[in-house]
């Protein structure tokens, strides 16, 4: 006999979605009832779960199973009819992606804070997926986030746990619950989009790569598909087992967090290629040996490369990539001749372009790269096609970035991000740079003129939605650009984030690094913005 209970609760504040879903201290989404708040919200905001079907999985970490045993309750009690879950009530963000595709499922729910730290004192999160398998877009999150203001009570199945840990299908009420293996599924899809076989005669020939899974969620995908599959050797994938406060880091793929990795590629004797993703496997990041690949120079050397790769032998229709994401692969798109779109941050932006074949390819400045095979970005997926380009070229991943400049310049990119920012230091800064905007065309910074400066706004081109505020952006003659943002993924104070660009077409000067590159356009940052004045840092906490 399973009880619904319905119960009595009040409206509760700050459930506001951010970028990417709502995420919190983990203690506050343990609070009272706050957890289930959000749930039962976001059932409402969608009109409902009653005969629909979910997906459900989360990245492991601290909370991930007892959350998912309250969604499943609460889908139980909402009428849903079936209810997909991974084992141990983990997937990956692209997997779970997937799984709400291949199912037809009407949308998932994904229990992670992406690259946020986890574990008792760290960071929870709440993603509602629609049936596109893509990040809700705002429309829905906005309708969900109405729900929390006038909520007033919640119903939830009485029943013990559900055991998750061996894929079966049961019944909890009249809802079915079928748990699925993780990986299964993700690396049948992979197998169809990329050439196996030439990946496994680039390891057998002796090609060394190392791939942190930062103990999050990728661990037992990278090692299914890269060892067992493909046959890299053993050790191949470090910090595989994922955990619950990820071994005390942050599983946050960049140089600052994936140290060991970026030490053992800058090492002249280190692997021939380096990867990493982030808690909820989304994101990833490339390095050859002394080469490291910024993310905007990955989107677009995958871009110029397409074609090498089974997946996408026919071509791309098109591709898209964040506001602050450097303008690298606008020049691929070009020289291709088809579309370049140009979306506010966050992967929600690129669901529409994706569902009307309007983009084929996808990124991010953040370490994120994806395409139409599912509607998340997908970090073991870019792993996978840099190796395919790499099996099917040779050469080393320096070499690719050095041709890849010199057919299409190089544009010199950093984000620097200054974290735990007093909130109202963060938006008197944003407002002080934004009364600028009219008046910083023809201003001069060293040798950097302003073309334009403004507030960045996105009229989507296929359901004609706008979003406003998406970043202030400031444009040099020759294709530079600071750009700031404050960041939606947050959970203390505010995070500055400043994007930084420039062009260069000399290819005497390609080898400069990147902050040395960028020196006049940091000083300008600096100029317009006053940075360290206004948050009362030196410098930034984390460069990318
Ligand atoms: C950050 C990144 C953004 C990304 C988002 C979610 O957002 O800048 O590009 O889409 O995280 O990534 P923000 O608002 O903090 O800048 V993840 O890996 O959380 O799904
Ligand atoms: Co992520």
């Amino acid at each position: 006999m399973t009880t619904i209970r319905t119960i009595p609760t009040e409206p509760i504040d700050g459930q506001k979605p951010g970028t990417s879903g709502l995420r919190k201290k983990t203690v506050v989404f343990q609070g009272h009832h706050y957890l289930e708040n959000f749930i039962q919200s976001t059932w409402n905001g969608i009109g409902g779960v009653k005969g629909k079907t979910l997906v459900l999985g989360g990245d492991g970490r601290h909370f991930n199973s007892q959350a998912a045993q309250v969604v499943i309750r609460m889908a139980a009690a909402g009428g849903a009819k079936k209810i997909i879950v991974g084992k141990r009530a983990q997937l990956s963000t692209p997997a779970a992606s997937h799984l709400i595709r291949k199912h037809g499922a009407d949308g998932g729910i994904i229990l992670s804070a992406s690259h946020n730290p986890g574990g008792a004192n760290g960071d929870f999160g709440v993603k509602y997926n629609i049936s596109n398998g893509g990040p809700a877009p705002e429309s829905v999150t906005a309708s969900i986030y109405d729900a929390t203001k006038v909520i007033s009570e919640f119903q939830i199945l009485e029943a013990q746990d559900v055991g998750l840990r061996i894929p079966e299908t049961v019944m909890l009420g009249d809802m079915e619950i079928e748990i699925v293996d993780n990986v299964a599924d993700y690396a049948a899809l992979m197998q169809e989009l990329f050439d196996f076989d030439a990946i496994t005669g680039l390891f057998k020939s002796g090609f060394r790569m190392r791939f942190d899974a930062m103990h999050a969620i990728t661990g037992p995908y990278a090692q299914t598909i890269f060892e067992d599959m493909l046959g890299a050797p053993p050790g191949t994938v470090m910090n595989a087992l994922p955990l619950p406060d990820f071994g005390e880091g942050h599983p946050d793929p960049n140089p600052t967090w994936a140290k060991t990795l970026w030490d053992e590629m800058m090492s002249d004797t280190g692997p021939d290629f380096g990867a990493a993703s982030d808690g909820d496997g989304d994101r990833n990041m490339i390095i050859g040996r002394q080469a490291y690949v910024s993310p905007s120079d990955s989107l677009a050397v995958l871009a110029a490369n397409a074609t090498l790769v089974p997946g996408y032998r026919d071509g791309l229709k098109g591709v898209a990539r964040s506001m602050p994401t450097s303008q690298a692969v606008d020049r691929v798109a070009a020289k291709l001749g088809i579309d370049c779109y140009e979306t506010p941050t966050g992967w929600k932006f690129f669901g529409n372009l994706l569902d009307a074949g309007r983009a084929t390819l996808c990124g991010e400045e953040s370490f994120g790269t994806g395409s139409d095979h599912v509607r998340e970005k997908d970090g073991v997926w870019a792993v996978l096609f840099w190796l395919n380009i790499l099996a099917v070229k040779g050469g080393s991943v320096a070499d690719l970035l050095k041709a890849h400049w010199a057919e299409y310049g190089r544009n010199y990119y950093s984000r620097h991000d200054y974290e735990g920012v007093d909130s109202d230091a963060a938006s008197a800064l944003m407002d002080h740079v934004r009364g600028q905007l009219a008046s910083l065309p023809g201003s001069t910074f060293g040798t950097l003129t302003v073309e334009t400066a403004d507030e960045f706004a996105y009229d989507d081109p296929v359901d004609g939605s706008r979003s406003e505020g998406q970043g202030l952006r400031i444009a040099f003659a020759g294709g530079g650009r600071v750009v700031l943002r404050l960041s939606g993924t947050g959970t203390e104070g505010a995070t500055l984030r400043v994007y930084l660009e420039k062009v260069e077409e000399d290819p005497a000067k390609f080898a400069q690094d990147p902050q040395e590159a960028l020196a006049e356009t940091i000083a300008a940052a600096e100029a317009i913005a006053g940075i360290k004045a206004r948050t009362g840092r030196d410098a930034p906490d984390v460069i990318t």
